[in-house]
């Protein structure tokens, strides 16, 4: 019996010093810590089949099929260091006068990929098969419905595996891309004596390659567009992909509701949309840790003023890629990253769980 009230007795002592110095200790200001995105909780989700969730950020730290400038595999990092003053109680979004971090939705941070930089054919294997396990799960508000991913690159060609692995359960996809490029260039536009399989996908070809699998519909929209060109012809090859094109000229020339009305006559808001958005659709000035930038883009309050005006498209997965963090200056890109990502997140949390009638599920469920 003392046993007993011993155990007791020392449980409560253990629980009350316990909460003592939870109330103490457990509160930390918005610079300290271990990195999270947004100080969500973090799980290695890949390797936790049991935590569920409804939205999470996953980071692809992969870089080795850019054609420029290297080092977006240190994007997910950046990132996460620039998204510390997003919090719960300062997780209101002013635009969407909605906190997608107090909501009906469990958000958290899924850490990331481990993806090789010595293979490329393996890394695609590994980020298909990752990204098929991840969507494998159920949400935690409505086990019919796989949680949805806001991928932190990473340079662009991550978009690929994630959408190979939504089109599974999905069917074909709507794409809103913003970028200053079309990235849907056949591999033949980069003239080499030197050929091989790996050497087709890279940044600027995967929406090529998503293209020829069959991945995207018909209604898919660049914006921000000021690329270099080869001539005109890139931009008949980008048509026969079914792609409408909204230059980085327009947001001036015919206005912001312009191009809010151009994306929404293009893409149905009740079909699976997937929304990419390269950093470098944003002006030099504001992304100089990126790889490939072009001057004369738009600015970050137009690009977040756009994703607002859009949140009622139905937003099955999404990514922020191509932050290059060792040419940044003072976390300016990282910075206009992290609130990318952020209003992303307030979109998918603000439209509510997938309808479960959208969902087609080829993959084994948990
Ligand atoms: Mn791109």
């Amino acid at each position: 019996m003392w046993k007993f009230v011993l155990l007791i007795f020392s449980i409560c002592v253990t629980v009350c010093c316990g909460s003592d110095l939870q109330e103490k200790w457990g509160s930390l200001w918005q610079f300290q810590g271990v990195s999270t995105f947004a100080h969500l909780d973090h799980f290695q989700c890949l390797v936790e089949p049991n935590q569920t969730f409804d939205v999470a950020l996953i980071g692809v730290p992969f870089d080795t099929a850019v054609s420029y400038r290297p080092g977006a595999r240190f994007g997910p990092r950046a990132i996460r260091d620039a998204s510390q003053r997003q919090y719960g109680l300062r997780g209101f979004n002013h635009r969407a006068l909605f906190n997608p971090y107090k909501s009906w939705a469990r958000v958290v941070d899924c850490g990331d990929i481990p993806v090789t930089p010595m293979d490329n054919h393996l890394a695609f294997t590994q980020m298909d098969l990752a990204f098929e396990e991840l969507l494998s799960r159920s949400s935690s508000n409505d086990t019919r419905v796989p949680p949805r991913f806001v991928a932190l690159g990473g340079d662009h060609s991550v978009l690929l595996p994630h959408i190979r692995a939504l089109k599974k359960i999905y069917g074909p996809l709507n794409i809103l891309h913003f970028d200053a490029h079309l990235d849907t260039w056949s591999p033949d536009k980069y003239p080499s004596y030197w050929k091989s399989d790996q050497n087709d996908l890279s940044h600027g070809s995967m929406l090529w390659v998503a293209n020829k699998e069959g991945l995207t519909t018909k209604n898919n929209v660049h914006a921000g567009i000021r690329t270099k060109l080869a001539g005109i012809e890139d931009y008949q090859d980008d048509d026969s992909q079914n792609w409408l094109r909204i230059e980085a000229d327009d947001i001036w020339l015919k206005g912001p509701q312009y191009v809010v009305d151009q994306i929404l006559k293009t893409i149905p808001k009740d079909t699976p949309t997937y929304l990419s958005v390269d950093v470098d659709v944003l002006d030099p000035g504001f992304t100089p840790g990126t790889g490939t930038q072009e001057a004369g883009g738009w600015m970050p309050r137009e690009l977040f003023h756009i994703l607002r005006q859009v949140d009622e498209l139905t937003i099955v997965g999404a990514d922020v890629v191509e932050v290059a963090p060792a040419y940044d200056i003072a976390e300016i890109t990282s910075t206009n990253g992290a609130q990318i990502a952020f209003e992303l997140i307030t979109s998918m949390v603000k439209k509510g769980n997938i309808d479960s009638s959208l969902v087609d599920r080829k993959v084994q469920v948990y």
